[in-house]
């Protein structure tokens, strides 16, 4: 794709119902997937619009649909509870004719958003107490939406953590050597091959209702957390594309994947990059906690193969897409896709060692 002018950014943004004329326009994020611009209007009053990426998201209006239902849910509860309804989830901003987004001329999908104030996010984050926060945080998120009704929302990418699935395509990416890097990532392809029959682990334990199917996030990185830049509270849940109905594991693991690694997704330097199994235990207790003791037995007892099983999926998504090449994640140099998947690995392997400890740990949470 190739990024809008500042004069197209500017007549989309005329389209959408902002509270007064555009006096900046900058270019944000650390997405993979969507384009994302921060907007200011005359007020100071700033805007979040975003290209939706619709080779991936191939209903965007139902994606908007989805969110919409879920955030709206979500505000009541705030609002009945006496809570933050300003910062507290993502507001949408409606087009002037009252719509979700706007598709333009050159048929990109645009949506905006309220921006949020005094929040950062994160790539890592060292206090354990902040990581228990987040913990807290997307385990409320899942508490909130326990009474929403799944049937309204649309699945935005069919079979997103089937594990097994990622795995069937990675194996036909190998197939196709569509790049022709196979032979230079031997090593990786073998680490993932070895463990195969883990990729069923979590979708087995659904299909034989061992484990119960929920309203969840799907993508509980850190950076889709935003949180106050003084106190480091856990302020606003982001990036809400992929709420369906999924696993809490997912969203447990997802969190441990970034937040118990000593390093950014993809910091080159492996030596730099390591699990802590402190910090997984830090979530683990604010997530536990979040949850509001909805979490089933056997949810807790596997919570630790969230953490793996999400780890080794993502080096899968990865890895294969740098086989591909790179059709799928926004890369900013030729090996970012591998460079990202070794940091996964290395995670993985790491996570193995401590696997027992960790079942033990959250078994003593029950
Ligand atoms: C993508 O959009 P972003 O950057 O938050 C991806 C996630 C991956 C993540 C890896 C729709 O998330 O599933 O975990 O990159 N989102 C989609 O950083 O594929
Ligand atoms: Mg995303």
């Amino acid at each position: 794709m190739t990024q809008p002018t500042n004069q197209q950014v500017l007549a989309v943004c005329d389209r959408f119902a902002l509270a007064g004329g555009v006096t900046d326009v900058k270019t944000c994020g650390n997405g993979h997937i969507n384009s994302t611009y921060i907007i200011t209007v005359e007020s100071g009053q700033r805007y979040i619009l975003q290209i939706l990426n619709t080779a991936i998201f191939k209903d965007p209006m139902g994606v908007m649909d989805n969110i919409v239902a879920v955030t709206d849910h979500i505000r009541k509860g705030l609002a009945e509870a006496g809570e933050d309804i300003e910062r507290g989830t993502m507001r949408v901003v409606l087009t002037k004719d009252g719509k979700n987004g706007y598709t333009d001329g050159e048929g990109l999908f645009w949506r905006a958003y309220d921006f949020v104030e005094n929040t950062v996010c994160r790539l890592t984050v060292d206090s354990p107490e902040t990581f228990a926060r987040v913990g807290e945080a997307f385990g409320d998120f899942q508490r909130r939406l326990s009474d929403f009704d799944a049937s309204k929302l649309i699945e935005s990418i069919p079979n997103f953590h089937n594990t097994k699935k990622r795995y069937a395509d990675f194996l036909a990416a190998v197939e196709r050597n569509a790049a022709g890097r196979v032979d230079s990532v031997a090593k990786e392809i073998k680490f993932i091959t070895d463990r195969a029959e883990k990729c069923a682990l979590i979708v087995d334990a659904l299909e034989s209702g061992d484990l119960p199917l929920r309203v969840t996030h799907n993508d509980t990185k850190l950076s889709n957390i935003l949180l106050d830049e003084v106190t480091e509270e856990a302020v606003c849940i982001i990036d809400l594309d992929t709420v369906m109905p999924g696993l809490s594991l997912y969203d447990f693991g997802d969190s441990i994947r970034t937040g118990a690694a000593s390093a950014a997704e993809d910091e080159p330097d492996l030596d730099k990059v390591h699990f802590l199994p402190e910090m997984f235990k830090a979530y683990a207790r604010g997530f536990i906690k979040g949850t509001g003791g909805a979490l089933t037995e056997r949810e807790v007892q596997m919570l630790p193969d969230g953490g793996y099983i999400i780890t080794l999926e993502q080096a899968i998504r990865f890895l294969g897409d740098y086989l591909d090449g790179d059709t799928y994640y926004h890369i900013d140099y030729p090996d970012h896709n591998l460079v990202r998947a070794r940091t996964q690995l290395k995670l993985v392997a790491e996570m193995e060692i401590c696997l027992p400890g960790l079942r033990e740990f959250v078994i003593s949470q029950l």
